[in-house]
């Protein structure tokens, strides 16, 4: 399998799962934006965007079904949530939420606060950090009783979730909107970047 990977893009996703499952894996990583950077890409991935995983005859483009796809495809239930598992509606429900709901919003805010600033896009880019902050509320207060998102344990649900605090702080989403994660999720993210599997991916560069 063969997965490509711009740093600290989407891509670091699946590239920490893998990690943490110990699989045997190609990696190819590009300057970021691939689709102008990485002269061929767009054959490879018509999107142009990142990640792009390849398993045999599948091609999966989306950073958090990569996640759920090796849970089940390449066994590896310690990572995953069983179909009969009572909390399985919410470890999806999570999965969705990592990047539909939380990964949406900052992307706006780096593309018009950090690559195209000019005075009117700013301000759009602080309405959406705004939101971003709002969409933690679910998050946030779950943390409060749960040191993972299910089944008391590490998943690749905390993957996809822990991916967009650990954007979110990356971008300093904190300064552009005078925000800050509440203790509880901040100490979550914390718990998250230690982890080994996370160094490695998080410090691969081309
Ligand atoms: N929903 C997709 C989004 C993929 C995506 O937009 N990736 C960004 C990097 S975080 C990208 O490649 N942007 C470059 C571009 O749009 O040209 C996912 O979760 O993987």
């Amino acid at each position: 399998m063969k997965l490509w990977h711009c740093k600290d893009a989407r891509s670091l996703r699946p590239l920490w799962a893998l990690e943490e499952m110990g699989i045997e894996y190609e990696l190819e990583i590009l300057p970021f934006p691939p689709r102008f950077l990485a002269p061929g890409y767009n054959e490879t991935n018509i999107l142009g965007t990142v990640p792009y995983y390849v398993d045999g005859d599948t091609h999966m483009t989306e950073s958090s079904a990569i996640c759920h796809y090796l849970v089940e495809k390449h066994g590896h239930p310690e990572l995953g949530v069983a179909i009969d598992h009572p909390e399985y509606g919410s470890f999806l429900n999570w999965l969705y939420h990592s990047d539909a709901t939380l990964t949406f919003p900052q992307t706006l805010v780096m593309r018009y606060y950090h690559l195209e600033p000019t005075p009117e896009k700013q301000a759009v880019a602080q309405d959406y950090a705004k939101w971003y902050f709002a969409r933690l509320k679910m998050l946030d207060q779950h943390l409060l009783e749960h040191e993972y998102l299910c089944d008391n344990r590490f998943t690749v649900a905390d993957i996809a979730v822990g991916y967009a605090l650990y954007l979110g702080r990356a971008l300093n989403l904190s300064d552009v909107v005078d925000r800050a994660y509440c203790p509880q999720t901040e100490a979550y993210l914390n718990r998250l970047v230690e982890r080994p599997a996370f160094q490695r991916a998080a410090s691969m560069v081309e």
